[in-house]
């Protein structure tokens, strides 16, 4: 980290002020060549005065001046206040360059932040889901992970590993003091209760990646069944196109709605069926296959046309996926009273979740579905100030792997292993733990988590 970096901290767009950083042991010098003003730039004091380049005023800025390791970088950084014009930032940003810095590359300066032990991973990774939080409780969530709230869980889950290995290999590497050999079995409680408890983080994902990226919910269904309809009442605007033409949508439209305390990104699919339109063939296969990314189906039947040996092909895809969804009956100002009980008795006996009745023509059942739709995730009684949440699929990742290990070294135990076999697992789960840290990570790692970073951050 020999060089010094510079970047535009703020969003180029006319504004009051923009943040041109500078961080690196040149960072002073650099400044004290272009800024000119009656006072001394010192530690933690921000100064006024103005930028001249070549003897040509530029503006009036503040100037700022951390000095290491006292920073947030850890080392020497220097911020320019200017005017928040796209011109005249990036003419100070060019002049800083001329001057010796280099162009930080996105997330270097919380990559250095990491690297010189101002903040673990986990804080690093905070601080971008702070920056892209959508909505508050996200940002509730990003603040306390980046107070530390993960990495202390983390530390202590892996200080009590660590003890315990080492408990271990003093018993087994010097048997000639007087150490009692550390019983297999006695470690199988402490490693059953730490599973358990990384398990519990792990649980908590489900509802953190609710929060932070929504619910994924795919409208789904044979052709006319009414999906578009379904979504424009949804969206509270036409954004899809209805028409009684089976096969009208094609391709996959898309729609994010608020309900209850998170966000729906509703897709509309083309009607499944089996059809000789090349185009249409094409958008029944993209409806089946974003299933995958699915977290709610809702799968749409006609009420007026009752249910069919397609329905129940799907329904059963569905359901062999293990997906999340509710049945609703559409059309109900059309539907008689016995063909609707034909259709419950049906899908009762097919063992499919009880169905949502609604018409959209005439606004029934609506209200019901957005219920059960909310009841479904709702995130409401989080305590998340209190609540350790997790929202990276690589921590969630990290924590499984080590409970894999954990559940390994209790099977060694089981086996009758002795117990330097056993300690061979627990040190894996110790190490994979440290990785959600940083503690134990590679290089590669640590760029691809940088690199999702805004430039200057
Ligand atoms: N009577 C009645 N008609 C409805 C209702 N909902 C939708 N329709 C009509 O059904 C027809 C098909 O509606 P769409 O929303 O285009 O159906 P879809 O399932 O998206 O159809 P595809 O895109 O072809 O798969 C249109 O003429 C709608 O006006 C309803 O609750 N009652
Ligand atoms: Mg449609």
């Amino acid at each position: 980290m020999s060089t010094t970096i510079t970047a535009i901290g703020t969003a180029l767009s006319n504004s009051g002020i923009s943040i041109i950083r500078i961080s690196g042991k040149d960072s002073l010098n650099i400044v004290n060549k272009i800024f000119k003003s009656s006072s001394r730039l010192e530690p933690n004091h921000i100064i006024y005065g103005k930028i001249v380049n070549n003897g040509i005023f530029m503006d009036n800025v503040l100037v700022s001046y951390f000095k290491a390791p006292h920073s947030y970088t850890g080392e020497d950084i220097c911020e320019i206040n200017c005017h928040g014009g796209n011109e005249i930032t990036k003419e100070i940003l060019e002049i800083v360059l001329e001057n010796g810095a280099v162009l930080a590359e996105p997330g270097e300066f919380s990559k250095r932040a990491f690297l010189n032990g101002k903040m673990d991973l986990s804080q690093a990774e905070a601080v971008i889901n702070l920056i892209n939080a959508k909505t508050k409780t996200e940002s509730r969530i990003a603040a306390n992970n980046l107070e530390g709230n993960l990495s202390k869980r983390i530390r202590s889950l892996r200080e009590e590993l660590i003890e315990l290995m080492a408990k271990i290999e003093v018993s087994v590497d010097y048997p000639e003091y007087d150490y009692d050999e550390v019983e297999p079995t006695s470690v199988v409680p402490l490693l059953e209760n730490k599973a358990r408890e990384i398990q519990h983080i792990v649980d908590t994902y489900e509802q953190g990646k609710i929060i932070k990226d929504g619910v994924n919910v795919a409208i789904l269904g044979k052709p006319n069944v009414g999906k578009s309809s379904l979504l424009n009442t949804l969206a509270n605007y036409e954004k899809a196109i209805v028409t009684d033409i089976p096969g009208t949508t094609r391709d996959i439209v898309e729609e994010t709605i608020n309900l209850g305390n998170f966000v729906l990104n509703i897709s509309d699919t083309a009607g499944i069926r089996d059809t000789d339109d090349i185009i249409e063939k094409i958008g029944v296969e993209k409806s089946l296959k974003i299933l995958e990314e699915m977290d709610l189906v809702l799968y749409l039947i006609n009420g007026e046309d009752g249910i069919s040996k397609e329905d129940f092909e799907i329904l059963s895809k569905i359901q062999n996926k293990g997906l999340k969804y509710i049945t609703v009956i559409n059309k109900m100002d059309k539907t008689r009273k016995e063909a609707l009980n034909g259709i419950l008795e049906e899908l009762k006996n097919k063992g499919i979740n009880e169905p949502v009745l609604i018409s959209v023509q005439e606004n029934s059942g609506i209200e019901e579905l957005k219920d059960k739709i909310i009841n479904m995730f709702d995130t409401s009684d989080l305590d998340y100030s209190h609540e350790l949440i997790i929202t990276n699929q690589r921590h969630k990742d990290l924590l499984k792997k080590s409970i894999g290990y954990i559940n390994e070294a209790i099977d060694e135990v089981n086996k009758g292993q002795p117990i330097d076999i056993v300690s061979i697992y627990i040190k894996k789960a110790s190490k994979t733990l440290g990785e959600i840290i940083g503690a134990d990570v590679t290089q590669d790692v640590i760029s691809k988590i940088f690199e999702k970073f805004c430039l200057g951050k």
